[in-house]
């Protein structure tokens, strides 16, 4: 692909990262200040201290994929985990824990995110280079992605093997990553690659229906419903002795969860599509590849709604090809189509609804663990 001959390393300014209302400055303080040891746990374990080469390789992965970014997710699971938990089980020990929860989420996003920027040819994550991209490594990246990945698990043995949810957290995890993993077959399904290297995108497949799938499953899974049924799985109750005994693993309360969160994904990752081709990349930190690759977006699937028989035969013959004309023709189409304001309006009512869904359909959880993911991704520009 284009992005791995790539012979420099692309960077463009960011902003310092805004701390959102969600998260208390001195929450996301905590968070971040875990992640040295967390990288010193990892790395340097006695089981591998003969190679030290290796080990120096791993902690540079780990230094320049995991950190960066939002944070949201893994902030997410002390947060949530405060509002579930009964008090007198949020201690000092047990923040600790659901901040490294926390850390294995953001461990979880990088292996997904150095995955998919190979996946995507895209060239720049957080910013700065995507990994695939940096120093030339192209695909030696996907190996560091599996070392992203199994850090996770490391970490969970480390910090939660005598827990009594630690089966279901590991359990989870692997089920999120099936599901998440499984919506990106869907993406990738949208277009085929053909001989001479550009992608020929299935536009009749392009339904809302279809749109829903995918973004269910390769976001919501992991990015909502993941940090909030962490926190579930941590928030223990006491019996009658006082001991501490499993968290909230009701299924109706699952549900619940599951339902309005993957609500809430599929809202995250319609703004994730408008900027993809309307954001700002100094501001997303990424530069826009669906038109070339021929995704299927959410205004792709609104525009071949709404497109005249002339503005279909524009999309198939210029969507999911990279030059820059093509993808000029197709921005075009969408700005020609009124997108930018359906979008405005999209983001209005949606978050209208999955607020009135909130107030609905979650009675046995806090309301405020979902109030505060729809506060942090409303009018979202990074
Ligand atoms: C996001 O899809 C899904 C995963 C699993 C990373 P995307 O390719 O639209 O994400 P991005 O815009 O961040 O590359
Ligand atoms: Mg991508
Ligand atoms: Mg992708
Ligand atoms: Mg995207």
């Amino acid at each position: 692909c284009k992005c791995l001959r790539s012979t420099s390393s692309p960077s463009i300014a960011m902003p310092p990262a805004k701390l959102g209302k969600a998260a208390s400055p001195d929450e996301v303080r905590e968070f971040v200040s875990l992640f040295p040891d967390i990288v010193r746990e990892l790395t340097t374990s006695e089981e591998f201290a003969d190679v030290p080469d290796a080990q120096k390789w791993f902690s540079k992965v780990l230094q320049y994929n995991v950190q960066g970014g939002k944070m949201n997710r893994g902030i997410a699971v002390g947060m949530s985990y405060k509002l579930l938990a009964e008090p007198s089980l949020v201690t000092e020990a047990t923040m600790k824990q659901a901040r490294i929860l926390g850390w294995c989420i953001e461990l979880l996003q990088s292996y997904f995110l150095v995955s998919d920027d190979i996946i995507d040819s895209s060239p720049v994550r957080r910013g700065r280079a995507a990994w695939h991209v940096k120093d030339n490594r192209g695909l030696s990246a996907f190996n560091d992605a599996i070392l992203l990945e199994t850090a996770l698990y490391s970490l969970l043995h480390m910090h939660f093997s005598n827990e009594i949810y630690y089966i279901d957290v590991v359990n989870l995890f692997h089920s999120v990553t099936l599901k998440t993993a499984l919506g990106q077959t869907l993406d990738l399904m949208s277009s085929v690659t053909t001989e001479d290297g550009k992608k020929k995108p299935n536009l009749e497949q392009f339904t809302m229906d279809r749109y829903n799938n995918i973004v269910r499953y390769k976001t919501g899974y992991y990015s909502f419903y993941l940090p909030v049924a962490l926190a579930m799985h941590m928030a223990g109750i006491r019996n009658t002795d006082n001991a501490r005994v499993a968290g909230i693993t009701d299924s109706e309360l699952h549900r619940q969860a599951r339902t309005i969160l993957l609500e809430m994904g599929g809202f995250f990752q319609v703004q994730d599509d408008y900027l993809d081709c309307f954001g700002d990349t100094s501001v997303t930190g990424k530069v826009g590849t669906d038109i070339g690759e021929g995704k299927c977006t959410w205004l792709a699937v609104v525009a071949l709604q709404r497109a005249t028989p002339r503005q279909k035969i524009l999309m198939q013959q210029h969507y999911g090809s990279s030059d820059a004309e093509s993808v000029e023709v197709v921005t075009k189409l969408y700005k020609d189509l009124g997108l930018p304001a359906t979008y405005r309006q999209y983001e209005d009512s949606t978050s209208a609804l999955i607020r009135m869904h909130i107030q609905q359909i979650s009675r046995g959880l806090n309301h405020k663990v979902f109030f505060k993911f729809l506060e942090k991704i409303h009018k979202r520009s990074r």
